[in-house]
């Protein structure tokens, strides 16, 4: 199964998601992202397996009670919406709950592939950015401020005090969240890319330089 998903050709892959600005985006940025449909929507689901930040491995204890041990890759997760989710309305609720229960399915699948590698994954919940598994956290992951520090991707604070990103195609339309886990981002790429799980509708991107995007969009 592994060696058909390398072998793909380039079309073969990006007319799934027939977001030609998709296919622009990631000719422009230095991100190895993994990209898999959502179940109920079929938009897509971008899983970037990268390293904690300096604030994640000084402030571990409060935010990973339970953790004996620095975290050592993060995965963000970004899952696209039906629509901008910046306002409070009907929709924008209902589209978030969808969200999160496609972002803790996947969640699960993840774990349970990662865990047959004897690899530790916590699930964030998206939400309030607390470990879904263990309540005691005094401090909640701060989303917008990860994926900004690591992805480099923009946000703007809204009229009640929340901060909102800008992802460089979808907007506002997107919902963070995240995974950690106590092994590094390349065996849990690697991994990720191997499973048959995920491989029937996986596909993975080689690109070059981020500050494009902004300039491109
Ligand atoms: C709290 C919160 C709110 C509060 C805001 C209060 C506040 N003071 O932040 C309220 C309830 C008002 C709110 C409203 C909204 N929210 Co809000 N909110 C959150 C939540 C749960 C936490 C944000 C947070 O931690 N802020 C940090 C503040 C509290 O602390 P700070 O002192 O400024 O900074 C500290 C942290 O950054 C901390 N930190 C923690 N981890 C890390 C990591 C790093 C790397 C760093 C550097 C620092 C750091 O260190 C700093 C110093 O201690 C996030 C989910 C999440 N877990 O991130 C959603 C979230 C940001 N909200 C979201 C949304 C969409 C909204 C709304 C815009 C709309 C809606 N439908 O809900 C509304 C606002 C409507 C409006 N028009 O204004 C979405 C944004 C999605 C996106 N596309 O960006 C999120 C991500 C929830 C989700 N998963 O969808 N929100």
């Amino acid at each position: 199964m592994g060696k058909i998903y390398h072998n793909l050709k380039i079309t073969e892959i990006i007319i799934p998601f027939a977001h030609s600005t998709l296919f622009f985006y990631f000719k422009m940025i230095e991100i190895n992202p993994i990209i898999i449909p959502q179940k109920t929507t079929k938009l897509p689901i971008e899983i970037y397996p990268t390293v904690p930040t300096q604030f994640i491995i000084n402030n571990y204890p409060k935010l990973l009670p339970t953790w004996k041990q620095v975290p050592k890759s993060v995965l963000i997760v970004l899952l696209y919406a039906k629509l901008s989710i910046e306002n409070i309305n009907q929709d924008t609720q209902a589209e978030k709950e969808r969200l999160k229960q496609e972002f803790l399915q996947l969640g699960n699948d993840l774990k349970y592939i990662l865990q047959k590698e004897n690899y530790f994954i916590e699930i964030i919940d998206p939400q309030d950015g607390k470990p879904i598994n263990s309540h005691n956290a005094t401090m909640n992951f701060d989303l917008i401020a990860i994926v900004n520090q690591i992805l480099g991707f923009n946000y703007y604070h809204t009229q009640q005090g929340c901060k909102v990103l800008n992802h460089p195609t979808q907007k506002t339309g997107i919902y963070p969240s995240i995974l950690l886990s106590d092994t590094d981002p390349i065996k849990i790429d690697d991994s990720l890319k191997k499973s048959i799980l995920l491989t029937s509708y996986i596909s993975t991107r080689k690109v070059n330089n981020h500050e494009k995007v902004i300039n491109c969009e």
